[in-house]
């Protein structure tokens, strides 16, 4: 992530303990992990059998149609033939597991410092929040070298040259899903000048996020992940065979994505929400946890070159659609949702929605906290 992307989380440390991270000793579930008000909207899906996020073959004819009505209707689809390598898949997740079975003590040598965004521990949301979540983290930012190193001294470049790997086929896919999803609103090159003379989003930044929630003796009244919707165009999400991804359908509660073998969650995230002058949500969704399984997921989070500036495309807005948020940079949003969290994508909006419509982004504004 270039410099002008971490000046965002600079300028907005997060003081939190990382003491709280042996889950392995904690048999009951202490009060500072209880979420009194996690149900802040219905479970959809536990006495019959719910819809879910459609779940698009990249290879049907249909794709980009098939995309824009997912996008328009959940914020979220899963995609399969994909074109990413199982085996990729595989020892990545598999280096995600090695990392966070490690002992506590070892994990705290790369720990995230306060205001820096790589590294080991908890989330960075849960400053927000007054109880704490179920699961660790750990943030790559280009590449893992200087932290795999301190985590295993013997064995790092194995575990780097997987971690890289994965960042360069997540890079391509992403600025293939891109065109998909742009496509689906009409959108050419010709409209994205910042995606570059070949219109691969050469300069595109990234991150990659990997959660682990271990098994929780009181899962129903524990978060993994509290409600959140993503800063970036598009978040290309890698679940094990556990559940508990869930997103939030508006007029029917939160849905489960259920694991697909390897098939990838697409989130459409606030930039792109944007973009679409709002036409795509940008998903609210979270992770909860099970009581005799840990989940491990894999977030390529992508956006775009930190100094672009970011506005509802021209072609998207017109005398009845008119501009729904004013052109923001990443690193700029990025620290705007560092202090606002989930309101802040209303914090950069200008009008609302013509005709009565209401901005399919507006339930952020209701969620509770803690
Ligand atoms: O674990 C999951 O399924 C969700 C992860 C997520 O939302 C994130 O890393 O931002």
């Amino acid at each position: 992530m270039p410099s002008r992307l971490s000046d965002a989380f600079r300028a907005h440390p997060v003081h939190l303990h990382h003491k709280h991270l042996d889950f392995t000793s904690l048999q009951e579930l202490p009060d500072s992990y209880a979420w009194t008000q996690r149900d802040d909207y219905p479970a959809a899906g536990d006495s019959f059998v719910a819809e879910s996020v459609p779940v698009i073959d990249l290879n049907d004819p249909n794709a980009i149609q098939l995309i824009g009505h997912a996008c328009k209707t959940w914020g979220a689809f899963q995609v399969i033939n994909h074109g990413i390598p199982t085996s990729l898949l595989d020892n990545t997740e598999c280096t995600s597991r090695n990392l966070f079975s490690l002992p506590t003590q070892q994990k705290l040598k790369a720990a995230r410092s306060p205001d820096g965004v790589a590294g080991y521990g908890l989330a960075r949301i849960s400053s927000f929040f007054s109880k704490l979540m179920w699961s660790e983290g750990f943030t790559v930012v280009g590449s893992p070298h200087d932290h795999f190193r301190q985590l295993w001294p013997q064995d790092f470049s194995r575990h780097c040259g997987v971690i890289e790997e994965y960042e360069k086929e997540m890079k391509k896919l992403a600025g293939r899903l891109m065109w998909l999803m742009l496509g689906s609103l009409g959108i050419t090159k010709e409209d994205m000048k910042w995606a570059g003379p070949k219109g691969d989003f050469k300069d595109a930044c990234s991150a990659l996020q990997l959660n682990y929630y271990p098994a929780c003796p009181d899962p129903d009244r524990a978060m993994g992940l509290a409600a959140h919707t993503d800063s970036t165009l598009l978040t290309i999400l890698k679940q094990n065979s556990t559940s508990g991804l869930q997103v939030l359908k508006e007029g029917t509660g939160w849905v489960t994505v259920p694991p697909v073998p390897d098939a990838l969650v697409i989130h459409v995230g606030d930039l792109l929400h944007i973009l679409s002058n709002g036409s795509y949500p940008s998903v609210l969704h979270r992770a909860v946890v099970n009581r005799t399984k840990h989940r491990l997921s894999i977030a390529y989070l992508y956006g775009p070159p930190s100094s672009v500036q970011i506005s509802p495309l021209p072609k998207l807005v017109g005398p009845s659609h008119p501009p729904l948020y004013r052109p923001i940079t990443w690193s700029e949003y990025l620290g705007t949702k560092a202090k606002h969290f989930n309101k802040a994508l209303s914090s950069v909006r200008v009008c609302n929605p013509k005709n009565g419509l209401v901005d399919v982004n507006d339930h952020h504004n209701s969620v509770r906290v803690g």
